[in-house]
């Protein structure tokens, strides 16, 4: 279900928020019976009390499969079983109580003392509901969470289960053609807040700039029980009130003299610089009733059919794809990963990243605005095929969802619908018009791609996109370990594709597997000085490219190595990542960082 006002939890003057993140109850259907969780409605009683499962401690946020010493855990498909107890404090009482999961995956449904609260389907995306009819205040309540992993040709992304015959009975296998393993689990931040019963519902900013002023178009909704007065204040970073402004409708225009623009990193001495709009509700007798802080940049994005501007500059994308992953934690979020990370980014001069192939959390979004790192916004579709109106309906909804969550971040610069789908047929040609109408309806103001892996000649969807950007493993899927055939075939299809479409090109994808501390010389494949060449030939290729005008970045796979789904092509996992999975650089981080600044030099 598509729903509004999806605001992130936060402490003001009005709000409060309690984290129920921590150690959970959690419990696994035996493989013998996979469905007598459901059969058996485990959400009515606690899980500690059930006979004959194995209770394991489970920590939230975290995917659960590599937690347990425990294969039959890590692989298992279908749902397994959160549950604990939380306290709800009495002062609670008389305000509206929220409960928000920032991610679950795939799909969730959340009991609350034995009540169902809320549904929710599509990983990587923020889920809330109002709950306070279902607590006891004062005392302690319980909160019952089942999650299904399962993933069909009607999910986003999709995947396909089938019952194999194994050496221990049947059992349920899944399979899906993207390559990251298929972590699942509450993955992000659970929290439980309280807002006033006349509260903020959702801010929607844009920013322009006109002559000398910036200009921010806000339009706020809120709902009140009492008469309400809204209005709106613009600070700057060091928390200066610039202006002040009462909103009879919620929706207006503040204007900033001389604004300190938003800049991504290296375009400016001092890049992702944030104001604080304030929006305040106060009762007619001029208490202040709500108060929610939205930090904003003042930045305009705008292209044309060669390039891609920012506050009416032309910008060439440098960085990454990249997956939430790490040892153990598999995709939970975990703050001194994500810091490095963007000290690694940083380091680098790299100017952006991919948030390939889901939407990543929004603590990792809130560093992105701040350090002016720009963002490719993707959502969780991967390997589309088998299109149906089903299929359509659940994509259209994760752009809903997605755009809602990430509208107002000045560091998203563009959407991207999709990776590697089949575009090749006329259906695609069909189904991705409909997705870009949606999102285009949603938000026009900021560009749409798709990283597209097939060939050019039979393209069909490209026509809807305002930037290609393609994705090519030259002299590794293709031509393996032929480092003399990257140059001209990167030119070659970049160009055929300008050709075809007449507008801005991104190579989103190109890499090679790289076992850290192998090396060999000659450069052969999996070795740190392949990589290296690997880098280097695509270099020339671009720099060919980028005299032409219109091509506008480019993206190495990966930022750093990630676990897979288990085959013979991997080794341990993707190693096409610059960094390894601990975050430690390969030779081609060193190379490649020169280059990302050399470039910041230049443009
Ligand atoms: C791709 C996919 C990416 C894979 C990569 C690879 O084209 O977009 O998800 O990880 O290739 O290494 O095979």
């Amino acid at each position: 279900t598509t729903q509004l006002g999806i605001l992130f939890p936060q402490e003001s003057e009005s709000r409060e928020v309690r984290s129920l993140d921590g150690l959970w109850n959690f419990v696994v259907s035996p493989t013998t019976d996979p469905f007598l969780g459901q059969m058996q409605n485990w959400y009515k009683n606690p899980l500690s009390k059930l006979k004959n499962v194995d209770l394991h401690v489970m920590p939230v946020p975290s995917s659960y499969n590599d937690i347990p010493q425990n294969a039959t855990i890590r692989d298992h498909v279908g749902v397994v079983w959160y549950d604990r107890t939380f306290f709800v404090p009495k002062t609670w009482k008389n305000r509206r109580v929220c409960l928000r999961f920032s991610s679950v995956s795939y799909s969730a449904q959340v009991w609350v003392n034995g009540q169902l609260a809320m549904k929710h389907e599509i990983g990587h995306l923020p889920f809330e509901k109002e709950i306070g009819s279902l607590l006891k205040f004062g005392e302690n309540n319980r909160i019952s969470v089942s999650c299904d992993n399962t993933l069909t040709a009607t999910t986003v992304p999709q995947g396909s289960v089938k019952t194999v015959d194994t050496d221990e009975g049947k059992k349920l296998i899944q399979s899906y053609s993207f390559d990251f393993f298929n972590y699942a689990g509450i993955h992000r931040p659970v929290t439980l807040y309280s807002t006033p019963k006349s509260y903020i519902d959702d801010i929607s900013i844009k920013t322009d700039i006109e002559g000398d002023y910036g200009l921010v178009h806000y339009n706020i909704t809120y709902y009140n029980v009492e008469p309400i007065a809204c209005s709106v204040l613009l600070l700057n970073a060091d928390n200066v009130v610039l202006t002040k402004q009462a909103s009879l409708f919620g929706t207006g225009v503040l204007k900033v003299y001389n604004p300190k623009l938003w800049w991504p990193y290296l375009m400016d001495p001092n890049p992702g610089y944030l104001y604080t709009l304030r929006v305040e509700l106060t009762s007619s007798k001029g208490e202040l009733v709500d108060v929610y802080k939205l930090p904003i940049g003042i930045r305009t994005i705008s292209w044309s059919n060669s390039k891609m501007l920012i506050n009416n500059r032309p910008i060439y994308f440098t960085g990454f794809g990249r997956h939430e992953d790490s040892d153990i934690r598999g995709k939970g979020l975990d703050m001194p990963l994500v810091i490095r990370d963007h000290n690694l980014i940083k380091w680098m001069g790299a100017n952006s990243y991919r948030t390939s192939h889901y939407p990543y959390a929004e603590e990792i979004m809130d560093l992105a605005d701040k350090l002016g790192i720009m963002i490719i916004d993707e959502c969780p579709s991967v390997n589309t095929n088998l299109f149906s109106l089903t299929l359509l309906g659940k994509h259209k909804n994760s752009l809903t969802e997605l755009i809602q969550r990430d509208k107002n971040r000045p560091s998203v610069v563009m959407w991207s619908i999709a990776n590697e789908p089949e575009t090749n047929s006329d259906l695609a040609g069909l189904y991705f018009a409909e997705v870009v109408k949606h999102v285009k309806n949603i938000d026009p103001d900021r560009p749409i791609t798709v990283a597209i892996s097939h060939q050019v000649d039979r393209d069909r969807v490209g026509q809807h996109l305002d930037i290609i950007s393609f994705n090519r493993y030259n002299s590794w899927y293709s031509n393996s370990g032929r480092l003399d055939m990257i140059i001209k075939n990167v030119i070659q299809e970049a160009t055929a594709w300008r050709n075809k479409y007449n507008k801005p090109v991104i190579m989103s994808e190109y890499g090679s597997d790289t076992f850290a501390g192998l090396h060999i010389y000659p450069q052969f494949v999996w070795s740190e000085e392949f990589q290296v060449s690997m880098i280097a030939k695509h270099a020339k290729a671009f720099d060919m490219l980028r005299q032409q005008g219109w091509f506008i970045g480019e993206h190495i796979w990966n930022f750093a190595d990630f676990q897979t789904g288990q085959s013979y092509t991997r080794v341990g996992g993707n190693k096409k990542g610059v960094f390894t999975r601990n975050r430690q650089p390969k030779a081609g981080a060193h190379h490649l960082r020169k280059r990302y600044f050399l470039l910041a030099n230049e443009l």
